[in-house]
């Protein structure tokens, strides 16, 4: 079965020669054709099927380009989530062949050690210059370690590399041996720039609160600068402000999409609030920053439907964000009092 497309092509080589009326040359010679002709059928086609071809087609597939449209994660539990990959693949379009589908790791590509955080099924595909691949697949999370640097790197950094690599083969139209190719590809991913631009505004206080009862409260809005959307569920930070840890902040039902659209209300208990109010009389909170001040926020749990990710949880502990906060503002639109800056030092 193998061998008939090497006739196909064999064929066309003897009869050229024939249509040119060589009549009595042909036959004298018709041993020399038979050796051309047995050394074309043994060595070149051969050479070419076995070597030529899958030199170009895994050529063709390196050539080709994986563009990274979106990713996004839900049903996010603690060993498991659902993973939707939405990419393009464009090529030149002139070899026509098809790729078999495959299972294909995924790993940051600055890292030396390349340990696959996460395994991608991509579905078959061809040749055609251009070609939507979404793939939607339940994704186990086999290496915690490595898929929690995966969210570190994608939460701290401005872009980062991530390569997609799988063996696969190659169906070229016309040839029935099916090639053994590598799809590998690599991709500059936009990460998250540790959520840089985060606001907090429309902050409330209540200062009759009971301790350990949520006495602050507000709206933060959260730039998502990379194309990765997720589920987290309950998230909460430890609120700290200059070096003291002075409570915790919640936000609830988080899911972080791509753009300027994740507004979400946030609540917080502070332990200490005549620390705070105590820091916006002094100066310079007081006259140069006009009663702002700046808090920190740093990841202390992630829990969605009562399990807890700590692959987002870990990862968001590794960083601070600062959020500047109006505690003048606030006061005032609460208690109606109006700070200014206290005389002594
Ligand atoms: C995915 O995680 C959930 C919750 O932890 C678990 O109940 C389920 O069995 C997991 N699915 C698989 C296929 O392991
Ligand atoms: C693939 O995903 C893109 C969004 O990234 C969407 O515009 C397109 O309609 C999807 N195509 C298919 C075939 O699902
Ligand atoms: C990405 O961020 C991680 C964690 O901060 C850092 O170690 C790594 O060097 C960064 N990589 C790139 C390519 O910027
Ligand atoms: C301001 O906060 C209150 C609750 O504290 C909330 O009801 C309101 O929707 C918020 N407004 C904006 C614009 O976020
Ligand atoms: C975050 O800020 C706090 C308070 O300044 C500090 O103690 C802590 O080391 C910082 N953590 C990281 C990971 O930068
Ligand atoms: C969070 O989602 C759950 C279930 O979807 C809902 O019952 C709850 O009211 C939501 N909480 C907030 C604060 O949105
Ligand atoms: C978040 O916590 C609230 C209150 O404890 C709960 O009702 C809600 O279901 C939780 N949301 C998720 C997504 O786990
Ligand atoms: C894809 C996308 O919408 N990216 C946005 C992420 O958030 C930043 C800042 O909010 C925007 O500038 C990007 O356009």
């Amino acid at each position: 079965m193998d061998n008939k497309p090497e006739y196909t092509q064999t064929e066309n080589v003897v009869e050229k020669p024939r249509k040119r009326g060589c009549a009595g040359h042909c036959l004298k010679f018709w041993w020399a054709y038979l050796i051309a002709l047995i050394v074309i059928v043994v060595i070149v086609v051969p050479v070419i099927l076995l070597v030529a071809v899958p030199k170009i087609a895994q050529d063709k597939l390196d050539h080709a380009e994986l563009i990274l449209d979106s990713i996004k994660m839900t049903n996010s539990r603690a060993h498991n989530f659902t993973m939707s990959i939405n990419t393009e693949i464009k090529s030149d379009g002139k070899v026509k062949a098809r790729i078999e589908p495959f299972e294909g790791v995924m790993y940051l590509e600055d890292l030396p050690e390349h340990r696959p955080f996460a395994k991608v099924h991509f579905p078959e595909t061809n040749s055609e210059k251009s070609q939507i691949v979404n793939v939607t697949q339940f994704t186990m999370i086999d290496d915690m370690e490595a898929f929690t640097t995966f969210n570190t790197w994608l939460l701290h950094n401005e872009t980062f590399r991530v390569t997609v690599e799988g063996p696969t083969k190659v169906h070229v139209k016309g040839i029935a041996k099916a090639y053994g190719v590598t799809f590998k590809k690599t991709i500059e991913m936009p990460g998250l720039r540790m959520l840089d631009g985060t606001i907090v505004s429309n902050t409330t206080v209540n200062s009759f609160a009971k301790k350990g009862v949520n006495n602050f409260f507000g709206t933060v809005q959260i730039p998502n600068y990379s194309k990765v959307a997720f589920e987290l569920g309950n998230a909460t930070f430890h609120n700290y402000l200059l070096d003291k840890e002075i409570g915790t902040v919640y936000l609830d039902n988080l899911s972080l999409k791509p753009g300027n659209d994740n507004v979400y209300p946030m609540r917080a208990t502070i332990d200490d609030l005549g620390y705070v109010t105590g820091l916006a009389v002094q100066k310079p909170y007081c006259d140069k920053f006009k009663g702002v001040l700046p808090f920190k926020l740093r990841g202390k749990s992630v829990v969605n439907n009562g399990e807890s990710l700590s692959y987002i949880a870990d990862a968001l502990a590794t960083g601070n964000q600062t959020v500047q906060i109006d505690i003048r503002g606030t006061v005032e639109r609460s208690m109606g009092i109006t700070l200014g800056c206290t005389d002594d030092e």
